[in-house]
């Protein structure tokens, strides 16, 4: 095969993946091979794009030798041509895989040419260049860029990029990439082409490209330097009305970040583009987020408080990136939550600093309890810093993401606010430009507060909830208070035993008026033993405890607190996210008492303390909107689930819905004029004040309807025919969704006939009909799934309709098996189709041994079924094996 050169070479298809790869933290190297920068030109059709690459490259001299070959990631490409230093390779100079390029001998430095073709229009998976219906753009993190070009795609591999995109002028005349546009022009055929320029080095997971035709809504900030940044916001045309509210959202975040930790924007232009078809929510490509449509489009009839609200923290979040992330970025992506902890970190102060209230921190530990709580105690419990992967996509989860970030808000209540900002300031300073790990994050704070923080990082490395019993002792006496703390964390996949951590507790103690007794009301205490007992001098009277304020630490408390002491710190607690907190552990308790009843068949009795302590809260004029409406909701299924070992979905609702009527039947004087209290004719404007008001009404509205006479059905009506907003006309839908009758068919129409044409809404529409707990709603799902508006190819109907059946506590979780049946069909037609949407859609199932025996058998043969299939991704082969072995088998 001597001098043959290239005309075509298609990689070889990927062998489906009877024994996928598991990659390992421990193995990580440094690079072979350093990229300083690369030239990108991209010719887009419609049936192929050709991309030609010019990399400057670098041998690592103090790790690879000279015939260490220069191996770069490929998947799917078609390579058309490979020049090294000015001369086309043979065939024996390289090999191609399914996964990679491989160049066996390269000089110390070398400039390489490659040109490639790839299929957008025929990339469903949504990861690297593909397209959304007119739009071409692009999703590289973590492993996207691979299926651009041929590229060492590993994120400590940081470049200097430049794009050229070339396309038609008419189908495409908005052509945009990293950086600063820096030289544009016309061809023959009705081409045009633009060049981009990024003059900050990035991993290639960073790098973006979108074409179309959009609109840009256009403002601008001058940061504290005085520097003048462009904003733009780019959408279809037939949404330009939609950006203003993320406008304000990025000039706010951007704002915040300059004062709250001293981050100036670096570029002079920041883009944002709104895109239909998108696997999750945004991406912090550098100077050009793309995010998914809804975090970007909004007007006070189209979109929910709700809406609102995620729209000011996703454009928070990926703004923040851009230090957190971006400027400062991965070793590798073991270290993922370096980025990703850290910036939802960042995210959360952002929002307790907008909402000004307990409700953000209850927002969160609500989050993190419902989700990351069962993901550590089931099968795919992995530490924050995961030690191996077989599909990196799975790892971008709640550990990762929430508790990373609750480690980060550990980590600030043990340095205390000035120590920890000057902690990150020195992260940003001594790393800046470079891909790091969590190692070196933590040394900048150890640096600074002058500490050891080993024992800290044990966070990093050890996997599950810690749970914490507690004993307490008064010696009047003495006047001394001994709390006795014991820490003990569960077993998890590969990780036995535990050390103990250091686990920040915040305490405070009450007199019986409820009025603090330590200076500065609340003391933090470092448990850093198994066991560990801590003595308060001076208390002169027997004190209330009040454990874990602010949610100090993401571990689990066994309260020693009689339910009469619940009740009087919900009613008392001076920290607002205690008396919540006191609110939920005396209703589970009451919901774990009242399902053993239930399941023996006894009749349902409502307990006195518990009515009385909700009553008075319904009744207590001085309580905070926001914060009233949480206490009064039930606490979440899924944190009931956490507490149970054979969880019976029936038992759960019933219960529950049993509680919720005796609210109603109890308080309907107070339930309706709450509502009237809080509804507000006015013209509708986003507020967190005027949102806790809507949200309080609501779930009054909610409550009353638990018994939809004319009455409350007419106010149901009243609220739908008036609504100025959609938050307002969404809760009647929601709420008539799990009513039988006719007025539920009436509005469905006429919602959808108002709505019909705008597919963020429709998805509203699905969603409230796929949550129905009426029986037939696995068959309505069904139908929808024929419904014109749903599209299998599209994630966000697919998570509304799919996704959404799969949390609906009873049809979903149906004794015949029918709905684990249903949703394993979809999981497998979405395998071909998108592998990380259908990993998504496994999270119904990771739980399935907290079911009783019956659904767990059931759930069991479906993920049997699922296992057994022929060419799996990665993606659903890693967590269907780990479901059900607890491992992935090569492990
Ligand atoms: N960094 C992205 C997530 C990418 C997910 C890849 N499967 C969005 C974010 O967390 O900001
Ligand atoms: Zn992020």
């Amino acid at each position: 095969m001597t001098n043959t050169t290239i005309k075509s070479m298609v990689q070889p298809k990927a062998e489906h993946h009877n024994q996928p790869k598991t990659i390992y933290l421990k193995d990580y190297q440094p690079p072979h091979y350093w990229v300083d920068s690369v030239d990108l030109i991209f010719d887009l059709f419609e049936d192929y794009t050709e991309v030609r690459s010019t990399l400057c490259v670098r041998r690592n001299t103090g790790i690879a030798q000279e015939q260490t070959p220069f191996i770069l990631q490929g998947e799917e490409l078609e390579l058309r041509a490979l020049v090294l230093n000015g001369k086309t390779l043979d065939l024996e100079n390289f090999d191609l895989t399914a996964e990679a390029l491989i160049i066996h001998t390269v000089p110390e430095t070398f400039t390489l040419e490659i040109t490639c073709i790839t299929h957008p229009e025929k990339n469903t998976a949504l990861s690297g260049l593909y397209r959304s219906k007119a739009l071409f753009c692009t999703q590289c993190e973590a492993e996207g860029f691979r299926r651009i070009t041929f590229f060492p795609d590993r994120p400590d591999v940081m470049a200097k990029f430049t794009t050229t995109i070339i396309a038609d002028t008419n189908l495409y005349p908005v052509l945009l990439s990293n950086g600063n546009p820096i030289e544009q022009g016309l061809l023959i055929n009705n081409r045009h082409w633009v060049k981009w320029e990024d003059p900050f080095k990035k991993p290639c997971y960073l790098f973006a490209l979108v074409a179309g035709h959009l609109i840009a809504l256009e403002d601008h900030f001058v940061t504290r330097s005085g520097r003048l940044i462009a904003l733009k916001i780019f959408v279809e045309w037939e949404n330009q009305d939609k950006c203003a509210h993320a406008m304000t959202a990025l000039k706010k975040a951007m704002k915040w970040d300059e004062e709250t930790y001293g981050r100036e924007y670096d570029l002079d232009i920041y883009m944002i583009v709104a895109v239909n078809d998108f696997n999750m929510g945004a991406m912090e490509n550098k100077g050009l987020n793309i995010f998914n449509a809804k975090y970007i489009l909004a007007r006070p009839e189209t979109a929910t408080d709700t809406d609102f609200q995620h729209i000011d923290l996703v454009v928070g979040h990926e703004y923040f990136h851009n230090w957190s992330g971006n400027r400062v970025t991965c070793r590798d992506w073991f270290q993922l939550s370096l980025k990703e902890g850290l910036t939802v970190f960042r995210e959360h102060h952002f929002m307790d600093d907008i909402t000004q209230s307990a409700v953000s921190l209850i927002e969160h530990a609500m989050g993190l309890r419902s989700h990351q709580f069962a993901e550590d105690a089931g099968p795919m419990a992995h530490p924050v810093r995961p030690e191996s992967y077989v599909e990196i996509n799975n790892f971008y989860t709640s550990t990762v993401y929430e508790k990373g970030a609750e480690v980060i808000k550990m980590l600030k209540t043990l340095l205390g606010t000035d120590t920890f900002r000057k902690g990150m300031d020195l992260y940003f300073e001594r790393f800046d430009g470079q891909a790091v790990t969590i190692e070196d994050f933590v040394a900048c704070h150890e640096f600074v507060s002058k500490r050891d923080l080993t024992q800290f990082k044990l966070w990093y490395s050890q996997a599950g909830t810690p749970e914490i019993e507690v004993n307490e002792e008064y010696h009047p006496k003495t006047q001394t208070y001994t709390l006795q703390l014991k820490q003990s964390c569960p077993p998890t996949p590969h990780q036995p035993k535990k050390n103990p951590m250091l686990i920040p507790i915040a305490v405070g103690l009450l007199n019986a008026q409820g009025e603090d007794l330590l200076e500065n009301k609340t003391q933090i205490l470092n448990l850093t033993e198994t066991e560990q007992s801590f003595n308060f001098p001076s208390i002169t009277e027997k004190p209330m405890l009040s454990l874990l304020r602010g949610f100090s630490a993401p571990v689990k408390i066994k309260s020693p607190l009689s339910n009469e002491q619940l009740a009087f710190l919900l009613a008392h607690d001076s920290d607002d996210f205690n008396r919540w907190d006191a609110g939920q552990m005396l209703s589970i308790r009451i919901i774990l008492e009242l399902i053993e009843d239930w399941q023996k068949s006894k009749p349902l009795k409502i307990n006195n303390l518990w009515w009385k302590a909700h009553q008075s809260l319904l009744e207590d004029k001085r309580l905070n909107t926001a914060l009233k409406a949480e206490i009064l909701m039930l606490p979440s299924s899924p944190y009931v689930i956490e507490f149970l070992d054979s969880a019976d979905p029936d038992a759960i609702f019933a219960v529950k819905k049993f509680l919720r009527k005796e609210i109603s039947r109890r308080a309907k004087k107070h339930l309706l004029q709450l509502y009237q209290d809080n509804h507000n004719t006015e013209r509708y404007c986003y507020s967190t004040e005027t949102a806790a008001k809507r949200f309080l009404k609501n779930l009054c509205l909610s409550y009353l309807m638990e018994y939809p006479d004319k009455n409350h059905m007419a106010l149901c009506l009243k609220q739908w025919k008036t609504a100025n907003n959609m938050t307002d006309s969404l809760a009647v839908l929601g709420i008539l969704a799990d009513v039988d009758c006719p007025e539920r068919e009436k509005i469905l129409e006429e919602f959808y006939n108002r709505w019909q044409h705008d597919v963020l809404i429709i998805n509203k529409w699905f969603r409230v009909q796929a949550s129905s707990a009426l029986p037939n709603t696995l068959e309505c799902v069904q139908k929808l799934m024929q419904h014109p508006a749903f599209d299998i190819n599209n994630p966000n109907t697919v998570y509304a309709l799919i996704g959404t059946f799969s949390h609906n506590l009873v049809c979903f979780h149906e004794k015949s098996g029918k709905g684990y049946r249903f949703l394993a069909d979809i999981i497998l037609q979405l395998d071909t189709i998108n592998p990380q949407v259908a990993a998504r859609m496994m999270t119904a199932f990771t739980h399935w041994r907290k079911f009783d025996k019956d659904r767990q058998a059931k759930m069991r043969s479906e993920l049997e079924r699922i296992q057994k299939t022929a060419k799996l991704s990665t993606d659903v082969y890693e967590i269907v094996n780990k479901c059900l072995f607890g491992t992935s088998p090569q492990t």
